[in-house]
This record gives structure tokens, C-alpha cells and sequence, in this order.
């Protein structure tokens, strides 16, 4: 059987900088071992995140979504940044999540980009193939954290996140490309992660996070079980990031410090739900 085409560049007209910067600087919440945990292994986990009350309005406001998409074309994209559209997650991005681990791995300054629900529903079959979020966007450098937020509980029947720890450290790796939504909801497949090392998979319960690294490879399975597993993932980037796909500056919501940079035009909160 002849080899794929592999590629390793999604944007070969606009190069990139994608490669690990260790966090070095002293925590204020998350303890010394956990720095250095995130440094090897290119995630944390199991985080807490949201209380019980933001989970419960979380997921009001998902179901709330959800009937609003139903008038339209079912896809994937369609759960994809809301947080632009929506006063509701804007606000809980910016003020009511839990940033103080988030601080200590990105910095005082922090944006976050966009936000995606990632939800199977019970018995949903489309796994999400092993990939590198840095991969996918027009990013540079590559210092993005994404929080991967539990609205329910995620373990292995309902097809919770794997990570292959230390897979962050082989800057951009081979992938090859398939069409999103046939045999994954993602459209780069990772070339032989089983090579980077063994998976694990991080059960979350409600209100809990995970954050990892913009080069770790990362995948789901099929939901097998006949409970819904919804997570709320938000990029977050230091403001010295910048789109190199819009020079003009890109736009972000200011969760924290200042955004001095002149790359990025800071969101006010919409006014709709
Ligand atoms: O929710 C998942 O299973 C995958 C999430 C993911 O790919 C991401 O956060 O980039």
C-alpha cells in the first residue's frame, strides 16, 4: 500500500513559529509541580473550572442554541464562537470562569480567541482524529492554552479526550487531509501518533477543566453511552500572538490585564442572549 501524502504546513504562504515555549514564570495558584507537569507532558487536568450554578446556565444556554440551530443546517461549525454573538458567553469567558490556573501558564495578560462546543451526543459516532490545534491556525507563535471545560461528566464510554503527554514537544508534525465531518470532525489527521507515545484519556467531571498546549495531539472517540458529553473549550493566547491571516489585527474578548500589543481589537460584550 503506497503512503498518503503527508503534509506539514496547512499554511505554507504565510509561515509560522510552532514550536514549545516552556512556561518559566513562578505560579500563583497552581503549585511548582504542575508547571513542570505541564511543561513535560503539554496538559493539565482536572482543573476546576465553573461552579454548579454556571455549569446549570451553561447548559441552559446550550439547549437554548440548539433550538435556535435547529431552523438552520446541522454542522459541526455551527457550535463554533459564539462568544462573539452572545453576551452570555461572553461574559462567563471574561469574568466567571476560574483564569487563576490559566494565569499561571499564559500570563498576566490574557485574550480569549474563540470558543467551541464540542458535544456528542448520546450514541453520536464521529470520533475526532488525533491532531494539533497550532496546526490548524493562522497563529504565531504557537503559546495558545485551550481550556477544555466539562458541562457533563466525560469519561471512556461517552468518548471523553485523549492526549498523547509529551507529544507538545515535536514542534508541527505530519498529518494528512481528510474531509471534516465524514470519518471525523476535524479535517487534519495526525501521521502515526502511536509513535509520540501512549494516549490518556481525561475524565472531567462537570464544572472541571482541562488545558493543554496548542501542539499537543489530542482525539475522541465515539459516544457509546446514552449520556450527552458537552465541553466548552475556550483559546486563550497572551496578546503578543498574532493572526497572521488578518495584518490588520484580529479581534478577542480581554479576560485579563491589558492587551498592549497592537494586534488585537478588544470585544465588547453583545448585547444579545
Ligand atoms: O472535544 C473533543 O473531543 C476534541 C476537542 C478538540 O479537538 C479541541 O479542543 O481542539
Amino acid at each position: 500500500m503506497s503512503e498518503p501524502q503527508l503534509r506539514s504546513d496547512a499554511f505554507l504562504d504565510t509561515p509560522r513559529t510552532l514550536s514549545f515555549d516552556p512556561v518559566s514564570r513562578e505560579p500563583s495558584y497552581l503549585g511548582e509541580h504542575q508547571i513542570k507537569e505541564y511543561n513535560t507532558l503539554g496538559y493539565l487536568s482536572n482543573l476546576f473550572c465553573l461552579d454548579t450554578d454556571a455549569v446549570g446556565e451553561v447548559r441552559d444556554f446550550y439547549s437554548w442554541m440548539q433550538k435556535r440551530l435547529a431552523r438552520r443546517a446541522k454542522g459541526f461549525m455551527l457550535n463554533h464562537n459564539w462568544e462573539s454573538r452572545s453576551g452570555f458567553l461572553h461574559n462567563l469567558v471574561s469574568t466567571r470562569i476560574n483564569l487563576a490556573p490559566v494565569r499561571d501558564i499564559v500570563g498576566q495578560n490574557i485574550l480569549a480567541w474563540q470558543t467551541h462546543f464540542f458535544t456528542k451526543l448520546p450514541y453520536e459516532a464521529t470520533p475526532v482524529a488525533w491532531h494539533q490545534d497550532a496546526s490548524y491556525w493562522p497563529l504565531t507563535p504557537s503559546r495558545a492554552v485551550t481550556a477544555w471545560i466539562a458541562i457533563d461528566a466525560t469519561d471512556n464510554e461517552n468518548g471523553a479526550m485523549s492526549v498523547i503527554p509529551g507529544s507538545h514537544l515535536y514542534g508541527q508534525l505530519p498529518y494528512i487531509s481528510g474531509e471534516a465531518g465524514k470519518t471525523s470532525s476535524v479535517y487534519q489527521t495526525a501521521w502515526k501518533p502511536e509513535c509520540y507515545g501512549d494516549s490518556v484519556q481525561l475524565s472531567l467531571a462537570p464544572g472541571e477543566m482541562s488545558l493543554h498546549s496548542d501542539l499537543l495531539l489530542h482525539a475522541s472517540g465515539p459516544n457509546l453511552s446514552s449520556r450527552s458529553r458537552c465541553g466548552l473549550v475556550i483559546r486563550f493566547i497572551p496578546p503578543s500572538v498574532r493572526n497572521v491571516r488578518k495584518p490588520g489585527g484580529d479581534s478577542a474578548i480581554l479576560c485579563s490585564g491589558t492587551s498592549e500589543d497592537r494586534y488585537w481589537k478588544i470585544r465588547t460584550q453583545p448585547v444579545l442572549r
